[in-house]
């Protein structure tokens, strides 16, 4: 039931944006017709349910700022937005099932909660509002990291665990990363930083993971043991050195751990390669062998297996010590 409409958003993260929505009767709400019927939901507080519907006499939402409660809200439906049209234009998937379902959102989770996350089990991705030094965790890449375990789950299954823990990590920073630039503006440029809109520091850096205190950037036969928030250092390492490659960059600093020369292919190409790796090859125990081979095959279906992307993988893995 309801019309669908285009509204505007005023979001704390990515300024002014439009937004899906519906009207019914004389409210607007984020329904978001156009993408699967995407809604976004305000938990006010609660931990559990989803809370009320949010929705706007004006089809306007939020003012750019936390002291108005629907600016989460209009960041988590752009997010979503973004990152469904991310999937949908980019590589033909509808949704994160691929069903045309979308999956729904969920704002002001909790007391002063610090995270985000994904769930399986509602098919739902939940907001909290940060504090003591956290904004709202309603960035697009934050957003796209959440909606891309949804992705994972419903293809290659990585366990949560060890290197295949690592992998699901990654693959979260890395379409996370690819999702900010689809939609890069003034106010989120696009990098590859995750989270640098949250706090004074973001809480990963792609080119060079060890900046964060905790990430790898190199593998080695303890890397399985390390949370795999910081085993993903080694891929998203990898990633960086594929698309963008080593030494300084607009981007960063992304010394090998080889002391070799890599020359980037660029974000499209890295990231479906990524893409028809996680959907073709890897599997729930994939480990980081396994990833290599995995975006090797890959490389050679997309480019060839002489192509100059199909070495600049195998180069890219070596230079991060996965042989
Ligand atoms: N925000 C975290 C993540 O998506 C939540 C978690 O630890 N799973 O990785
Ligand atoms: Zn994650
Ligand atoms: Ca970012």
């Amino acid at each position: 039931e309801g019309v669908q409409r285009e509204g505007t958003g005023n979001t704390l993260h990515s300024g002014t944006v439009p937004l899906g929505t519906t009207a019914s009767g004389s409210t607007y709400q984020l329904t978001d017709g156009a993408r699967g019927g995407h809604k976004t939901y305000d938990l006010n507080g609660s931990t559990s349910g989803t809370g009320t519907l949010v929705a706007s006499a004006t089809n306007v939402f939020g003012d750019g700022t936390t002291a108005n409660r629907q600016t989460a809200a209009a960041d988590a439906h752009y997010g979503a937005a973004v990152t469904w049209d991310y999937y949908k234009n980019t590589f033909g998937r509808n949704g994160i099932r691929n069903d045309g379902v979308a999956a729904y959102s969920r704002v002001h989770y909790s007391t002063n909660y610090a995270n985000a996350f994904w769930s399986d089990s509602c098919f739902c991705m939940t907001y909290g509002d940060g504090g003591s030094g956290f904004a709202p965790l309603t960035s697009l890449d934050v957003a796209g990291h959440e909606m891309t375990h949804g992705v994972t789950s419903n293809t290659a299954g990585l366990v949560y665990s060890g290197e295949s823990g690592g992998l699901n990590e990654a693959t979260s920073d890395i379409f996370g990363t690819l999702v900010e630039f689809s939609a890069a503006n003034a106010s989120d440029p696009g990098d590859y930083l995750i989270g640098e809109k949250l706090r004074s520091t973001p809480l990963r850096y792609m080119d060079k993971p060890s900046k964060d205190g905790s990430s790898a950037d190199c593998w080695s036969t303890t890397l399985r043991f390390k949370d795999v928030h910081y085993s993903s250092g080694v891929a998203n390492h990898f990633f960086y050195l594929l698309a963008v490659g080593s030494g300084a960059s607009a981007y960063g600093n992304s010394p090998t751990c080889d002391g070799s020369t890599i020359t980037g292919i660029g974000n499209a190409k890295a990231g479906a390669i990524w893409y028809r790796a996680l959907t073709t090859y890897m599997t729930s125990r994939t480990n980081y062998a396994g990833a290599r081979t995995a975006t090797l095959s890959a490389a050679a279906d997309l480019y060839g297996a002489s192509s100059v992307e199909y070495r600049t993988v195998a180069a890219a893995w070596t230079a991060v010590k996965v042989a």
